[in-house]
């Protein structure tokens, strides 16, 4: 038996189709370096059922090799009922943990890197996305022209958030805004969170860096998912709407949209 071999999205574009269960998932990945940074240390991985992205940090190669590294472990797991898929993916993330913690660090910072993403469960037998987030990177889901932020940020203006000091804008724009409280190496909290919800035709499933909402607010996310006529056009204006804003960091989205496989 050989392995599949999936390559990561990064400072390049992928698109395609996975069709299971009555429902065919049109999807497309970007990633880009921006207009600032010199390296590209945001990763994507899409692979039958899985759409995944991480934001490296360690600078010297040590946040590509992160987020590589956290992609490669959470790539290979193969989807199947949620419980199972939940375990396989907290065993996937121990391994990219202590891989990620072997990475030479003599001379700076420690690599570490966010993950978030969504794979294709079964749960009561019904299809359900399984989300699952370490970090500021986030899962969007955009149902009925509505967008939902499914993901928490683990930063420390999400805390200030809650506590009632700044608004959601407010933090978007705040200098404190790249502080994260949990990470997959750079020795912090790696405790992943989970989210589920049914795939429902209609639906797209955005995950994007931060240096995609670091720049666009939510209302013109929300406006391009609307308007776009496929994923591959949402994938290429979210990127673009970045880039006109300055794109001060890596920039990398997924978009995964829902529909019948008898209408297509
Ligand atoms: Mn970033």
């Amino acid at each position: 038996m050989t392995m599949e071999s999936i390559p990561t999205v990064r400072n390049s574009a992928a698109s395609g189709v996975h069709d299971f269960d009555g429902f065919r998932v049109e999807w497309s990945a970007v990633s880009d370096v921006g207009l600032v940074r010199e390296a590209n240390e945001d990763a994507a991985l899409v692979a039958r059922q899985r759409y995944l992205l991480a934001d490296g940090m360690g600078g010297h190669d040590r946040g590509e090799i992160a987020s590589e590294a956290v992609l490669a472990a959470l790539g290979a797991v193969v989807p199947g009922d949620l419980t199972s898929t939940r375990a396989a993916v907290l065993d996937a993330l121990d391994v990219a943990a202590d891989e990620i913690d072997h990475i030479d660090s003599r001379n700076g910072r420690r690599a570490g890197t966010t993950v978030t993403g969504a794979m294709v469960v079964t749960y009561d037998g019904v299809p359900h996305w399984l989300v699952v987030n370490i970090g500021d990177s986030r899962t969007y889901r955009w149902s009925e022209s509505e967008l939902e932020q499914v993901t928490t940020d683990h930063s420390q203006v999400q805390e200030l958030v809650e506590a009632g000091f700044l608004t959601a804008e407010q933090a978007r724009v705040d200098p404190r805004r790249n502080v994260i409280t949990r990470a997959v190496g750079a020795g912090m909290d790696a405790e992943a969170d989970f989210f589920a919800f049914p795939v429902v035709v209609g639906d797209k499933v955005l995950i994007c860096s931060d240096g995609l909402t670091g720049e666009l607010p939510d209302s013109e996310i929300s406006d391009i998912l609307a308007d776009a006529p496929d994923a591959a056009a949402a994938a290429s204006e979210l990127i673009a709407g970045a880039l006109a804003l300055g794109a001060r960091d890596n920039v990398t989205v997924i978009v995964a949209a829902v529909s019948r496989l008898d209408d297509v």
